[in-house]
Order: structure tokens, then C-alpha cells, then sequence
């Protein structure tokens, strides 16, 4: 076979490819449907067995998304015109059903091919493409690659003594058995409260015997507000879609709203309060993003936040050892700092008589036993089932578990070692016609997904279409456009009371030896949409094409 003949799900095939998508989520799927439309020759290769993403691995009990519908959208008419949402935060199972309605509609897995997990990318320079390789042995050749594997493509589970040796049964909330798991009537524990940890709790807690939820740090969550939706009310707003699409684009974080635009400092004590209700009661991240300008930047206002925020938790609260192990006297880390978990009935769980809360600040786990989980007190918590909540090597991890080689056969995890370069959160030097979205350095968590994912995957698209239609054989970003990049996305990330929690998935410190840093560009996304289109507009500036 010649170099350039590609074999696709075992046959091979004579037309080369001009983009191999990884990822059959949001990201994967919107490209996909684009290039297509352009005429281009498009394979994806995902590596779970249905379309999805991140709703294919993460379906945990209580697993929904935390941002309201039809900002989750994906902006496409033929999608939205004769879908409806039955609530305004779906689970993960109305998600895959969207899925299921997304293929229906535009018929996109006749260019998937599920069950492939792309094990390697490297760029060959006598051809000018790549050569990419399934773990089922598929190699294909195309001209561009695009990573779609978001930000929690690699799930991380800490190296705890003994956790070999415990006899029941274990899972990570990434990692959840297809054929679901049976929690009824067991002692489970669960370690790690960030959004997935919030959300098991709150929906296993009423069937388990005993729940045992190990928190490190207690999770700011907000209230979701959850609302069923019906086609009446959907329909009458489809008017307003095309604006709302429009307008998530010019925001912060790629949202219909923002934040007001006076400071915290300047507004009078019953000003702030009535704001502080009012954004509460309507629920979602509004108490974060809508709330005044200066509270992601000055201490005293983000304290103010915090204190109203720990009265109303409080509140719900009947045991005051509760209180202070879930809502500190003083913040753990400024509000904010970590992304709050919308939640609905998380903190009556821990009411119930069923329900143990284990402050690991205090007593650190020991290790993992046959039976339970040691703490340092000594006591050993039974347990059957062990859920691990305990987050990602986000951001970068997915990306550099591929091994993935550029020019000069560098990969991109020796290139990455000593801290992420890319240029524009797009591409990185030495790996020509290789773009990735919802990754490092874009504006990703600090962005609703189906945002940034939209606002990368055009310019991905416009760049493609620019240089197949200007006969141009590479792009690559230059070296010293990244370190310009790199150099704002760390000064933003230095300057956000963010890089005031101890460990956190933004800049990677929640991962041992990780090289903590500012892993995405914090400066909102209108503001990124703005400089991507504008290197665009100017010809790709920062990069050399030839
Ligand atoms: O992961 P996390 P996640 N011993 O990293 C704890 C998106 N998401 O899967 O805070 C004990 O936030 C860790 O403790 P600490 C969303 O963007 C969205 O929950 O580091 N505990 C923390 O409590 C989210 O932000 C949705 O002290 C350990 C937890 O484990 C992102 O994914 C749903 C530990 C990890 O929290 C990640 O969320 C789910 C250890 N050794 C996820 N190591 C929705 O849209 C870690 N922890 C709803």
C-alpha cells in the first residue's frame, strides 16, 4: 500500500483524508458537520461506542449539566428548531438522547468510527500528513488533525496505600460500569466533592445504607434552581435563539449574562443584598457571574460574597459541626476559586441519619483496606462500594497520553514538560496542521462549553477551508507567538484570586507533580473571540504558512 492509502474500519480506502476529528462529542460533531458541509473528506474517531463525549464516560448516578439550556445548545438550527429540553439542567441521559436527535438530524455516525481510541499522531514530512493510529491497529492519513477530547479525557484516581487491596467494589465517576451499578441498601463511600462528588451524594444518599463522603475541601456549591420545561414555553423563546447564540459569544464566560458592571465596594449594604437574593433565587451561576465586577479581583468583595454565601448554607444546616465542616467560619479558598457545583438537595443529605461526613483537613486517609477506608484517628469506615470523585489530570492529560510527534519526532508531552505552549489555545509549534479545541490555554472551564467549542472550531474550519483553497501544504504556529500567548494566559491566571486555592484543576496542582500554572486563558471569552478572528482576519499572523 502506498503512504497515503488509509484503512478505515478494517477496509482500506483509496481517497485519502483531509481531517481526522478525535472526539464524537460537542466539539467533534460540530466539526464534522461543517467540513463536510464544505466538501471535505472527514473521519472521526472516538473512543467510546456512541456519540456523546464526556455524557458517554461520566453517567454516575445524579450526572447532569451545570449549564442551563439552550445555552448548552449547540447553535445549529437544524438541531434546535425541533428539539425540546423536558428541564432547563438535563441529565445525562435526555444528553444522550440530544445525541441520538444530533445523528437523526444531520446523520453524522456514518463518519464515526466508534471503539477506536487514537493511541498515536505522528507528522510525516515526506508526505505532509499525518499518521494516526487506533488501538485497534486502524492507521489513517490525513491532512489535518483535530483533537475534539475535551478537558476530562483523562480521569485521575490518587495512588492511596492499599486501594489494590479493598475486596468491594470500586469505580471512578468517569469510569462508570455500562451496565450501571446497584447501590441499594450498601455502605458506599465516596471521596471527593467537586461538581461530581456534589452531585452523586445528593442522589444516592436516599437509597444507600450508609454513606461516608471523605471532603478535602468543601465545595462552594450554589443552588441549581432546577425547572421542567414544556414545548409551549420552548417554542415561544425558539424567537430568541438566534440573539441568545449571538450574545453567548459576547460575553465573559459565554453565557447570555454577565456580570453587573458596578463593583461590590460601591454599591450600599441593602444594594448587595437584594442583588446577592435575587441572583440566588434565580439559581445557576448567576451568584457567581452575574455578580459584581470586582468580586473575581478584590478580597474584601469576594469575603462579602463568601458570608452571605455561608449564612444561607448554614441555614439548611441543623448540626453546627456540619456547619462549620461544610460552610468554614473561614473560606477555604476565595469564593469562586474553584468552580461551585450547582446543587439542588446537597446539603439536607447531610441531615439524614445515614449520612457521615469525613473532614480529611482533620484526619487524612490513612490507607485503603480489604474492607473500608482507614483515617488517622483510627478508624476504619466499612465500606462495599468506594467511588472515587476525585476529578482529572484535566486539560493537558488527554491530549498527552496520545503519543502524539511532530517535526523533528518531539512529542508533545517532552514539549510540554516544563509548562504548556500553544499558540492561541489553538495549535502548538512543530506540530503542523494539528488544532485542538476546549484544551489548554483557551478559554475552556472559564467558557460554557458549547461556546468556546463553536468560537474554535470556526476558526478551525475558516483556517482549513483558507488553506485547502490557497493550495498551502502547512500551518504552524511560531514559537514566538506562543511564548506571547503563553506569557498573557499566565499573567491573567496570576492576577485571578483563582490561583488562591490550594489544589485545583485550573492550574493543575490537583495532579502530584503536575507543573502548576494557569492552564487556561482567563481573560473571557469575547475577548478571545475577538483576538483569535482578528490573527485570522490578518492573515494568520503568528504563524507561517507555506
Ligand atoms: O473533579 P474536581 P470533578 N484525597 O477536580 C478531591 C466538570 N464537571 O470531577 O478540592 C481526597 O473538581 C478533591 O479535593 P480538593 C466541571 O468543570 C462538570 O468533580 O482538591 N480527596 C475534589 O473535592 C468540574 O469542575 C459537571 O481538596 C481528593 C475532588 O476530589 C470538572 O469537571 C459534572 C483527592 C475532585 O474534584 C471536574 O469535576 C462533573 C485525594 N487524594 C464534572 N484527590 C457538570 O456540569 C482529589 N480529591 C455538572
Amino acid at each position: 500500500t502506498s503512504a497515503t492509502t488509509e484503512m478505515v474500519d478494517g477496509q482500506f480506502v483509496n481517497s485519502p483524508l483531509d481531517v481526522l476529528i478525535v472526539g464524537a462529542g460537542f466539539g467533534g460533531v460540530y466539526m464534522l458537520y461543517h467540513l463536510r458541509k464544505l466538501g471535505y473528506s472527514v473521519r472521526v474517531f472516538e473512543a467510546a461506542s456512541d456519540l456523546g463525549g464526556v455524557w458517554r464516560n461520566n453517567f454516575y448516578p445524579g450526572a447532569r449539566v451545570d449549564s442551563e439550556v439552550p445555552i448548552y445548545d449547540l447553535s445549529l438550527e437544524e438541531l434546535w428548531r425541533d428539539w425540546t429540553w423536558t428541564e432547563k439542567y438535563p441529565g445525562y441521559e435526555e444528553l444522550r438522547r440530544y445525541f441520538d436527535y444530533i445523528d437523526q438530524k444531520l446523520d453524522v455516525k456514518k463518519d464515526v468510527s466508534f471503539n477506536k481510541r487514537v493511541v498515536t499522531a505522528h507528522f510525516k514530512v515526506d508526505i505532509d500528513r499525518w499518521r494516526v493510529m487506533a488501538d485497534d491497529g486502524t492507521v489513517v492519513y490525513p491532512r489535518f488533525l483535530v483533537i475534539c477530547i475535551g478537558f476530562a479525557a483523562k480521569a485521575y484516581t490518587p495512588h492511596l496505600k492499599g486501594i489494590e487491596r479493598f475486596q468491594g467494589v470500586s469505580h471512578h465517576t468517569a469510569k462508570w460500569p455500562e451496565k450501571g451499578l446497584d447501590l441499594k441498601g450498601k455502605r458506599v463511600g465516596v471521596i471527593g466533592t467537586g461538581a461530581s462528588g456534589v452531585q452523586v451524594i445528593q442522589e444516592i444518599a436516599r437509597d444507600v445504607e450508609q454513606l461516608s463522603v471523605f471532603q478535602r475541601t468543601p465545595n462552594l456549591a450554589i443552588p441549581m434552581q432546577q425547572t421542567k420545561l414544556d414545548k409551549f414555553g420552548q417554542e415561544k423563546m425558539k424567537a430568541l435563539y438566534p440573539a441568545i447564540f449571538e450574545r453567548r459569544r459576547e460575553t465573559f464566560f459565554g453565557y447570555s449574562y454577565e456580570p453587573v458592571t458596578k463593583n461590590l465596594l460601591d454599591a450600599t449594604a441593602s444594594e448587595r443584598l437584594l442583588h446577592f437574593e435575587e441572583q440566588w433565587n434565580l439559581g445557576g451561576f448567576r451568584y457567581l457571574i452575574r455578580n459584581y465586577a470586582d468580586i473575581g479581583l478584590n478580597q474584601a468583595a469576594n469575603d462579602e460574597v463568601y458570608e452571605f454565601w455561608k449564612n444561607k448554607v448554614r441555614e439548611r444546616l441543623h448540626d453546627p459541626d456540619l456547619q462549620e465542616k461544610l460552610a468554614p467560619s473561614i473560606p477555604p479558598h476565595p469564593f469562586g476559586a474553584k468552580r461551585p457545583s450547582l446543587e439542588q438537595n446537597y446539603y439536607e443529605v447531610y441531615n439524614r441519619p445515614n449520612v457521615d461526613l469525613i473532614d480529611l483537613g482533620q484526619c487524612p486517609i490513612t490507607e485503603v483496606t480489604p474492607q473500608g477506608i482507614l483515617t488517622a484517628d483510627g478508624v476504619e469506615h466499612k465500606l462495599d462500594v468506594i467511588i472515587y470523585a476525585t476529578g482529572f489530570d484535566s486539560v493537558t492529560g488527554g491530549i498527552t497520553q496520545i503519543d502524539i510527534c511532530g517535526l523533528g519526532g518531539k512529542s508533545i508531552k517532552d514539549k510540554w514538560t516544563e509548562g504548556v505552549a500553544t499558540n492561541l489555545g489553538l495549535t502548538t509549534a512543530s506540530f503542523p496542521n494539528m488544532f485542538f479545541t476546549y484544551g489548554p490555554q483557551a478559554p475552556t472551564a472559564f467558557s460554557n462549553g458549547p461556546t468556546c467549542i463553536e468560537i474554535q472550531g470556526d476558526w478551525i474550519i475558516n483556517c482549513i477551508k483558507h488553506m485547502i483553497c490557497n493550495d498551502l501544504t502547512y500551518i504552524d504556529a511560531r514559537e514566538e507567538a506562543e511564548q506571547e500567548w503563553r506569557k498573557q494566559v499566565l499573567s491573567l491566571g496570576s492576577m485571578s484570586l483563582a490561583n488562591k486555592a490550594e489544589t485545583s484543576w485550573y492550574y493543575g496542582s490537583n495532579i502530584p507533580g503536575k507543573v502548576v500554572e494557569p492552564y487556561m486563558f482567563m481573560g473571557g471569552v469575547q475577548n478571545y473571540d475577538k483576538t483569535i478572528t482578528e490573527v485570522a482576519s490578518q492573515g494568520y499572523v503568528g504563524f507561517d504558512l507555506c
